[in-house]
């Protein structure tokens, strides 16, 4: 059955972060809304990375070739999307990902964020599969400013204190903090909306243009060749942060309605691609978040010594493909943490080995897949809405209303809400391939998320309580319009 959820819990939490929620001073009456500001900037840096990593290009035109075929397979998929509002965002729909230094860029780039209406969810401690970072995603909350454009920036940011030599820690901790990847006019551009003045369209296309430079790769890197390997040997993500004078973008990812055959794909058009799909095996019913990738790129750099420039490589970025499914509630993840433990390696990076995709699949057999029955025992987030029949009926139904029985009698239709979020599991293993598949460093894992909050300079918001308050919501409106019907 339906939990009945601690409302107030939800409603007080949520209040804790109304400086999010609201974090829109829109007094400029012709301002542009955060939410276009947003889809302009999905838009700008979909297009630099094409130019930058021409095989990211490919792999739009695969899952736009994909997507159009499963929607003309399924009707059913199509009506549900369509239902949903997805249909119309799934052209435009993908994800980022970042790597910052310091705790002071960490909180400045929540603010850019924020001008795009891009909230912190979630806290993903990544040390626990060997990889020193800790992240979160800044993305839209409501439901209006999701539908509108879902763009994501996973966003980690180094952890210096896990690397062992004191020596390289001091080196790489100085060489950061001697960088500054904002321009000034950028930090304007944010005091001004901060203040609430807003922007006008040309303000809105100049915030854009500059902070997509901030993710441009830059050729020169900030280091020698001779430190570049010793941060390397320490870790290659610490070069990948350290050597460079910016935060470049490491992929981009849009999402497809159907990751295997996506991933056939791939292969046939002359990507090699990462070989295990992350994530939960393919299901009747999608669950969270599968994702595939291909390989890092070697790109040109040059290496600033004493004696001037060396030309060098370093391979970092990659392309990256993913398929949403339903958000599960923390019961229904707590079985989804649970059954993957048991396929995964102890240190719970990369799933491999060959009969690995048989053994996940055989282990998620324990996870039902059947709508109904995930809906009974409360795994799933799910929107609930009158259905025609409902409508034609609402005047008999009565307030408080049964839900379960007016879904048995086809009057209210529960569809899952997708998931918009991350999964660690998946993530590190995402970052082990690309950055050069065995490599794997042990870190005494430690979860230190008051510490990124702190870089940070806010709270990171509770995934599940947006879920939560979603579902919560979409009963609230089903009973305000049965209480209009009674009352004719
Ligand atoms: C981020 C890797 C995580 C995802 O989709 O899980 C990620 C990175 O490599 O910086 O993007
Ligand atoms: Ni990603």
């Amino acid at each position: 059955m339906l939990e009945q959820n601690d409302r107030n819990a939800v409603q007080r939490d949520l209040s804790a972060h109304r400086y999010l929620l609201h974090a829109t001073p829109m007094s400029a009456p012709n301002a542009i809304a955060p939410d276009d500001i947003r889809a302009r900037f999905s838009r700008a840096m979909s297009e630099m990375y094409r130019q930058e990593v021409p095989q990211y290009g490919v792999l739009l035109d695969l899952v736009a070739d994909v997507n159009a075929l499963a929607l003309e397979d399924s009707p059913a998929l199509k009506s549900k999307l369509a239902r949903s509002g997805e249909l119309d965002r799934l052209e435009v729909e993908r994800h980022g990902a970042i790597r910052l230094g310091t705790a002071t860029e960490l909180a400045t780039m929540r603010r850019i964020f924020a001008v795009m209406g891009m909230s912190p969810v979630g806290y993903y401690d990544l040390s626990v599969a060997g990889v020193p970072v800790h992240s979160t995603a800044f993305r839209p909350i409501s439901d209006e400013a999701l539908l509108h454009n879902p763009f994501r920036a996973f966003t980690s940011l180094l952890r210096l204190e896990l690397v062992d030599d004191p020596e390289l820690r001091a080196e790489a901790a100085r060489i950061l903090s001697q960088r500054n990847i904002f321009i000034d006019r950028v930090l304007e551009l944010v005091d001004q909306f901060e203040r609430g003045d807003g922007f006008t369209s040309r303000e809105a296309d100049e915030f854009v243009a500059e902070v997509r430079e901030i993710f441009r790769w830059k050729t020169e890197a900030a280091v020698s060749e001779d430190v570049y390997h010793r941060l390397h040997e320490a870790h290659r993500l610490i070069a990948d942060v350290v050597s460079f004078k910016g935060p470049h973008i490491n992929h981009l990812t849009p999402r497809t309605l159907d990751i295997d055959a996506a991933q056939r794909e791939m292969t046939k058009r002359g990507i090699v691609a990462k070989d295990v799909i992350e994530g939960p095996p393919p299901r009747r019913h999608p669950i969270l978040l599968r994702q595939t990738s291909f390989k890092a790129l070697k790109e040109e750099v040059a290496f600033a010594d004493d004696r001037g420039q060396v030309s060098g490589t370093h391979t970092a970025r990659f392309g990256e493909i993913e398929q949403r499914g339903m958000a599960l509630t923390r019961k229904g993840r707590a079985l989804y943490d649970e059954l993957l433990a048991t396929v995964r390696e102890p240190d719970g990076a990369g799933g491999s080995g060959q009969d690995y995709a048989a053994r996940l699949q055989r282990v998620f057999e324990a996870f039902p897949d059947d709508l109904t029955v995930i809906r009974e025992r409360g795994l799933a987030f799910f929107r609930y809405t009158l259905t025609e029949a409902g409508r034609a009926a609402a005047n008999a139904l009565t307030d408080p209303f049964e839900l379960d029985q007016c879904i048995a009698d086809g009057h209210v239709a529960a569809d899952p809400l997708v998931y918009e979020d991350f999964l660690p599991v998946s993530a590190a293993g995402i970052f082990q391939s690309n950055l050069g598949g065995a490599e794997q460093k042990s870190y005494h894992a430690n979860s230190a998320r008051r510490v990124f909050e702190t870089a940070l300079g806010a709270e990171v918001i509770d995934e599940f309580d947006l879920y939560e308050a979603t579902e919560r919501r979409s009963i609230d409106a089903l009973r305000a319009q049965l209480q209009v019907a009674a009352a004719r």
